[in-house]
């Protein structure tokens, strides 16, 4: 007992200076992970076309990788005009837009407008009605990532709302080659001021050649990596490296390790979420838990009620 109790204090101890000292964490934080996540699929986002001539490389959503509780799609997509996605509804999720190049302009039914940039992020809680468009807002290729985000039972039918981060305010951590944009949740110490109704973290990071990062990731959440540039080692050093347009399922652990050994800069994104583990039934941008609740969702929307009411008159400029 006595030599267990010892034994305890002394693993804890240095626990605790590698707390106070985060450049300490960056070199042992591998070690430090008693399950390491682990790459357990890995898919090729083709391009496909989507919307009105949008080309969209879909991830998460796609017959090989069907929806991550919580996350239900990602798409890196690429809009030049006249392309876009115009006027069309959501229901029961949250769709979050973090531009990578260029701008794309939204307007909705309830005359909320704005034009997200480069390094933006609009996180659109649809809840129970959202009627939009999003429109290329410049000439050429306008480049982002479109995540969806499931809403648990109690939150599908909640009044729509924005929270809407310019580039500027995004909090950003560097460190021994290692950047992040921390989008939601926390890295390093510093956490987003986004409110996510469904625990989730989105970290962009880029990490200079050479270097590692070890992310602590909730043990029990579901987590993917998107590659959007450069090549990666992810889970263990004796995996094999990862390029570009992959997605990446991790298995269930507290924390996954990525090591660049190129000579190019490396650029992805970990997203994870706390699964909600209820039905999910979905007919294109209605996601509900039940067949009856889309049948209600697809009668709300054409008969312009319970959330679409302003559907009625409204059409984008
Ligand atoms: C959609 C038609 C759509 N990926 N990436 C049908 F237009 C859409 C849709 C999008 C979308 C929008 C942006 Cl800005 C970026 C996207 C799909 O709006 F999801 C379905 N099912
Ligand atoms: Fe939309």
């Amino acid at each position: 007992m006595i030599f267990l109790r010892s034994a305890i204090i002394s693993y804890i101890k240095p626990q605790l200076s590698v707390l106070r000292n985060s450049k300490f964490v960056m070199s042992t934080a591998s070690e430090g992970f008693s399950k390491p996540r682990l790459v357990t699929k890995k898919v090729l986002a083709k391009s496909q076309s989507e919307g009105d001539g949008a080309v969209v490389r879909r991830s998460i959503g796609r017959p090989e990788s069907k929806s991550l509780d919580p996350f239900l799609m990602l798409d890196e997509f690429s809009v030049s005009p006249p392309a876009g996605f115009p006027d069309h509804p959501h229901r029961g999720f949250e769709t979050v837009t973090y531009m990578l190049e260029g701008a794309v302009t939204h307007q909705d039914f309830a005359g909320h407008k704005g034009t997200i940039r480069a390094g933006d992020v609009q996180w659109m809680t649809a809840g129970r009605g959202i009627i939009h468009s999003e429109m290329p807002a410049g000439p050429g290729a306008q480049k982002g990532l479109q995540l969806w985000v499931n809403l648990s039972s109690k939150d599908k039918m909640v009044e729509p709302n924005y929270q809407e981060l310019l580039s500027e305010d995004i909090k950003r951590v560097e460190k021994d080659g290692v950047k992040v944009n921390i989008i939601a949740g926390e890295s390093m110490g510093v956490n987003s001021s986004v409110y996510t109704r469904t625990p989730t973290m989105f970290l962009d990071f880029t990490l200079s050649p050479g270097a590692q990062m070890h992310q602590p990731v909730p043990e029990s959440w579901n987590s993917f990596v998107y590659v959007l540039e450069g090549e990666g080692v992810f889970g263990s050093t004796s995996s094999s490296p990862i390029s570009a347009h992959h997605v990446l399922v991790l298995s269930h652990g507290d924390g996954l390790s990525v090591w660049n050994n190129r000579s190019e800069p490396l650029r992805f994104v970990l997203i994870g979420g706390q699964p909600i583990n209820e039905p999910v039934v979905q007919y294109g941008p209605f996601v509900m838990n039940t067949k009856a609740e889309i049948e209600q969702a697809l009668q709300d929307y054409r008969n312009c009620k319970n959330g679409f009411e302003m559907g009625k008159y409204w059409r984008s400029q």
